[in-house]
């Protein structure tokens, strides 16, 4: 009834921003994603008869309220009820980078805790059940159970059994490096969940976005098949590009860059055009993740160094899927 999983975040290139359904956390649309070998979180599951409530226990330190800690509950009870099993949980959760740092957390956390739970309930479901359970907790968490390039799939079925990811490449596929640039520290202003729900209903270009995804998922598959870098920049920069514009466009606009976040995109672009392959994504944070081929990636990590604003640079390369790495 015990058991420990690891699982990495992921960068998507083409985004996922919107919902089909709320309560389900169904997709708008499909994504697609790197899995990266750093930025990844250990989960350690345990059920317990003797606890009266669940126990979350956070980079060492015991969440007793909030929503972090009722994320946790809510998604146990998914596990429970299908596990039949009634005892709460210990839940001992740690990331290898700074929480607080606004990079993505709950992809990689909700990744280890569906692999960790189920596996500690005594469940032994396929990758792409975990996927789509993984989903209820965090969407773009239903991809870090894939390794390598992975896609997201919207789904049609009202119940979201089919709403998971499916691999796409393996993390050997192809050897390029993610550098984060990081741009701000502390926690960004506006989550998530709350960006892109301002966005749905209230952006005149949220559902002009959602008609170009299949197009740009189309583009995204056959570059990362061919390994084709400048058609996987070209696609990835207006993903990115688009999927802000939307945000932008919400009331208020959802706006999550800074002024660092704005002159890396045009460093990066002149870079490229010096003869550097390069290309620039960003989430919903003010941090820029870019994308180059490994012989590239001395020379823009020295770029992005070089950048004022730049706080620090993290050196990722696509990484392996969730994983159980204890059992008893
Ligand atoms: C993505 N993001 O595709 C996009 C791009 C951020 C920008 O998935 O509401 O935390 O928990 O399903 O997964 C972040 O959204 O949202 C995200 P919920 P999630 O990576």
């Amino acid at each position: 009834m015990k058991a420990t999983a690891i699982a990495h975040s992921n960068i998507a290139l083409v985004k996922y921003w919107g919902k089909r359904d709320v309560a389900l956390n169904l997709p708008a649309a499909g994504s697609l994603s790197v899995t990266l070998d750093g930025l990844s979180t250990t989960t350690t599951v345990s059920f317990d008869d003797s606890l009266d409530g669940d126990r979350l226990i956070l980079d060492g330190q015991e969440i007793t309220e909030g929503r972090p800690l009722d994320r946790v509950v809510t998604f146990l009870d998914l596990i429970r009820a299908e596990a039949e099993v009634t005892a709460c949980a210990t839940v001992e959760t740690s990331n290898d980078f700074p929480t607080a740092a606004g990079l993505a957390s709950s992809a990689s956390g909700f990744a280890a805790l569906a692999l960790a739970a189920t596996t500690a309930a005594g469940l032994d479901w396929s990758k792409e059940r975990l996927s789509a359970l993984a989903r209820r907790g965090s969407g773009s968490a239903a991809r870090s159970l894939f390794g390598g390039f992975a896609e997201m799939k919207p789904g049609l079925r009202p119940d979201g059994a089919d709403a998971h990811a499916v691999p796409i490449a393996d993390a050997d596929h192809w050897d390029l490096r993610c550098l984060v640039a990081l741009t701000a520290r502390g926690e960004k202003k506006v989550g998530s969940t709350q960006g892109m729900q301002r966005t749905q209903a209230t952006s005149p270009f949220f559902n002009p976005w959602l008609a170009t995804m299949d197009d740009d998922l189309t583009a995204a598959r056959q570059a990362v098949e061919n390994r084709d870098f400048g058609a996987l920049a070209g696609v990835a920069e207006r993903s990115c590009l688009r999927m802000h514009a939307t945000a932008i466009g919400a009331d208020p606009g959802v706006l999550y860059w800074n002024a660092t976040t704005t002159s890396l995109i045009h460093a990066v672009r002149h870079a490229r055009d010096e003869g550097l392959p390069c290309f620039f994504t960003i989430d919903a944070g003010p941090h820029v993740k870019v994308f180059c081929p490994a012989s590239s990636a001395t020379d823009v990590e020295a770029m992005l160094r070089d950048s004022s604003g730049v706080l620090d640079v993290l050196v990722t390369r696509p990484g392996q899927g969730a994983r159980i790495i204890e059992a008893r």
